[in-house]
């Protein structure tokens, strides 16, 4: 039985203290409100990492990720931040492969593979981002373009590695725009996904692995979105910005 996973994508945006205002009311609103086998999973810019962990100290449910990290292990590249060095401070996941990285970093499957390699290689767990822009679903086969990402940044993993990704479904076309995939399309791609995790390791295997579903997920699409048998929680970006809003969330079933 897969345990339900809701992330918050902060992406760039909050100052420090609003940073910490936002993880105190979630934490306090979570506690009060949210069962203890749903696993929420922030996703801060990297520079309040630490600090944010300190406020997740009474939040059992609670864990960080990075939303990038380098595909080098170390060594002379400014700017960059290691999954060695996200280990060191206690940080669990990190997002890979988000489209905004893909399409303004040029991300490629082939470097994303490398990031998922030293993501695990420091024993933190990636967050596998894919999903179809606009054009390749209505132009192209979309179902087999995804399946590709995944083939070409995760299929080299054993099935051991596997079990530590999570993947997270995010159709572009619904990023930050206001449309949702309705349920339907997010379990048609979620089923397909789990079938082309199967068809290389195996069902038992593919039935462990956790699919987000990410794309302007709100407190009133996600109970349909989370109900369907494939989708075991969501990727949430603008809706994990406000406490309330986020909290409807991660209590949706
Ligand atoms: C997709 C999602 C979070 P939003 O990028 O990763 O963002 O919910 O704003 O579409």
């Amino acid at each position: 039985m897969r345990k339900k996973i809701v992330a918050g994508n902060w992406k760039m945006n909050k100052v420090l203290d609003e940073a910490v205002a936002l993880t105190s009311e979630l934490v306090n609103m979570a506690n009060d409100e949210v069962q203890s086998d749903v696993k929420v999973i922030l996703c801060p810019p990297s520079i309040y990492l630490t600090t944010i962990k300190k406020y997740l100290e009474s939040a059992p449910n609670f864990a960080l990720a990075a939303q990038n990290c380098s595909d080098k292990v170390s060594g002379a590249y400014t700017g960059e931040i290691s999954a060695q060095m996200l280990q060191s401070i206690g940080v669990e996941y990190v997002l890979i492969g988000h489209s905004e990285r893909r399409q303004y970093f040029n991300e490629s499957n082939a470097v994303l593979a490398e990031k998922v390699n030293t993501a695990l290689a420091n024993g933190v767990s990636p967050i596998f981002c894919c999903g179809e822009s606009l054009d390749q679903r209505q132009n192209e086969d979309y179902i087999g373009f995804v399946k590709n990402q995944i083939t070409e940044s995760l299929f080299h993993l054993s099935e051991e590695q596997l079990l530590s990704v999570i993947i997270a479904y995010e159709p572009i076309w619904a990023i930050g725009t206001g449309l949702t995939a309705s349920a339907e399309q997010a379990q048609e791609m979620h089923a397909a996904l789990r079938q082309h995790l199967a068809s290389k390791y195996g069902a038992a295997v593919a039935e462990e692995i956790s699919i987000l579903y990410g794309g302007s997920v709100t407190a009133a699409s996600a109970p349909e979105l989370f109900s369907s048998p494939d989708i075991d929680g969501g990727l949430v970006g603008g809706a994990s910005l406000k406490s309330r809003e986020f909290t409807n969330i991660i209590k949706a079933r």
